[in-house]
């Protein structure tokens, strides 16, 4: 089954906002499969967004993303990489429909609340970045087979 990287970001943690991010994908029907809250170590941060580090904003990006806990996360489902992308909304919040998560809580694009892997490659890299293999926990609901 396909697994995606999402994370609230630090503004989502301080503004409380993890019951209700969790909650929208849980309300989706997409099952989580590795969860935990954490400071990103510099390098990891680094790493994490290697893909940006030429762009003028990688240092405050990185100072961002490694100002306060983080909560990580490995969802399940299908087209879950595509969907929970869309479930977001655009990078920059102004640009980002209502009813996505950075649409209704986020104002600018530094601080735009949920991070999520944008293809199959960038997932499978990011949540082998974040998570050991023994940390994302298999287990089948009965109910998967009504939703799916
Ligand atoms: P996304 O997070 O939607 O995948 P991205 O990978 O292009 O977007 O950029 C990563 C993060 O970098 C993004 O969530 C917020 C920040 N960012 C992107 N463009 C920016 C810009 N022009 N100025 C400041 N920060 C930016
Ligand atoms: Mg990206």
């Amino acid at each position: 089954m396909e697994k995606t990287f999402l994370m609230v970001k630090p503004d989502g943690v301080q503004r409380n906002l993890i019951g209700e991010i969790v909650s929208r994908f849980e309300k989706k029907g997409f099952q989580l499969v590795g969860g935990k809250l954490m400071s990103i170590p510099t390098e990891l941060a680094q790493e994490h967004y290697g893909e940006h580090k030429e762009r003028p904003f990688f240092g405050e990006l990185v100072d961002f993303i490694t100002s306060g806990p983080v909560f990580a996360m490995v969802w399940e489902g299908e087209n879950v990489i595509s969907t929970a992308r869309q479930m977001m909304g655009a990078t920059n919040p102004k640009d980002a429909a209502p009813g996505t998560i950075r649409g209704d809580f986020g104002i600018t694009v530094g601080k735009n609340v949920i991070h999520g892997s944008d293809s199959p490659q960038s997932a499978e890299r990011e949540i082998g970045l974040f998570f050991k293999e023994e940390e994302v926990v298999a287990y089948s609901k009965l109910i998967n087979e009504w939703i799916n």
